[in-house]
């Protein structure tokens, strides 16, 4: 019996999104099983046996448990059919791959948690922004943009002529830095992210694992 892929984690989650993005560009049935990274008491002790680390998403599929999303991301490439979500050409398959290590490392940090997270998510909790970590994070953010807009280039897509694992890793991204008006202001300075923004939130993917915002 052929099993369906099994997701763990939350729907909030940018990087729990990115692997479900990918399940449905391709075209793949899965199970979204609840695990609440941030619930007050934490995850079910048994969650670290998929994920020692005590992050979402974990994946299985026919037994094969996984984390760490750029793996689950080329796995479910490399094994399901669909398109295929990683270019076929050498630099533009590079460039992909340099542009999911540039989400995961100053792209979600930035853009997510220093200006979504302190503009809009602690003050719908109650909290206060902190505008010294907003300030610090806008010249890190624009470096970001300026990255990626000078990788994409006049391409459609980040990565090249078709949709890539770099577009479904920015996007989550991109949804929450959005809800910020630093966000908006920032991504209308580059005209190429702006289009490819607005390719990319009309994917019916993006409405099918669209989170619920907390602005
Ligand atoms: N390197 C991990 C990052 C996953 C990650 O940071 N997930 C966040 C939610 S979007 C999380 O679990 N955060 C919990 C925490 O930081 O304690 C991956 O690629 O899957």
């Amino acid at each position: 019996m052929i099993e369906k892929p099994r997701v763990f984690g939350a729907a909030y989650s940018v990087y729990v999104r990115i692997v479900r993005l990918t399940l449905v560009e391709k075209g793949v049935d899965y199970d979204l099983v609840p695990i609440d990274i941030f619930a007050s008491d934490g995850p079910p002790p048994a969650y670290l046996e998929r994920h020692p680390f005590g992050r979402i998403p974990a994946f299985e599929h026919n037994g094969f448990r996984l984390y760490e999303t750029g793996a689950v991301t080329r796995y479910a490439d490399d094994v399901f059919d669909g398109p295929k979500l990683q270019p076929a050409d050498v630099r533009e398959r590079t460039r992909c791959n340099q542009l999911m290590s540039i989400a995961d490392n100053y792209a979600y940090p930035t853009l997510v948690w220093s200006i979504y997270v302190e503009r809009i998510s602690k003050p719908a909790k109650g909290a206060t922004a902190d505008e010294a970590t907003i300030a610090a994070a806008l010249p890190k953010a624009r470096i970001c943009l300026k990255a990626m807009s000078d990788i994409m280039g006049t391409a459609p897509w980040l990565a090249g002529e078709t949709i890539s694992l770099a577009d479904l890793y920015a996007a989550p991204m991109f949804d929450y830095f959005l809800v910020a008006p630093e966000g908006r202001e920032m991504i209308r300075q580059y005209d190429n992210l702006a289009g490819w923004w607005a390719r990319i939130a009309a994917r019916p993917s993006m409405k099918e694992t669209q989170p619920i915002h907390m602005d």
